[in-house]
């Protein structure tokens, strides 16, 4: 009996990854002075939320010390923490965000 002829042939195929940049967390630390509404109008501002976003997240760095906003890449996040901070500032108020890598 005749054998089939098949022929097996091995391809590689490359496929290029893009690589991401690392991102880092910005976190809003609570106080004791600042007021919950400004807090609010900063979060707002600053990140682009929702009345009922901001709120929310007030709430949850008021009640546990602090809430990690949002990330971003370094340049953005650091950006956006000082934007933030320099509001409280200007305004009287110890309001301040930070930011750390992303583990
Ligand atoms: N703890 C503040 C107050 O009772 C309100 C507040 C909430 C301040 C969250 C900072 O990140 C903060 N007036």
């Amino acid at each position: 009996m005749a054998e089939p002829n098949v022929k097996t042939r091995t391809r590689t195929k490359t496929k290029t990854k893009t690589a991401r940049p690392p991102l880092y967390k910005v976190i809003l630390l609570n106080d004791d002075y600042t007021p919950r509404e400004f807090v609010v109008q900063v979060l707002k501002a600053v990140f682009r939320m929702s009345a009922d976003h901001a709120h929310a997240v007030m709430m949850t760095a008021h009640k546990r010390g602090a809430c990690v906003i949002a990330v971003y890449t370094r340049d953005v996040a650091e950006t956006k923490a000082k934007e933030a901070t320099d509001l409280g500032k200007q305004n009287g108020y110890p309001l301040f965000f930070t930011t750390e890598p992303e583990t």
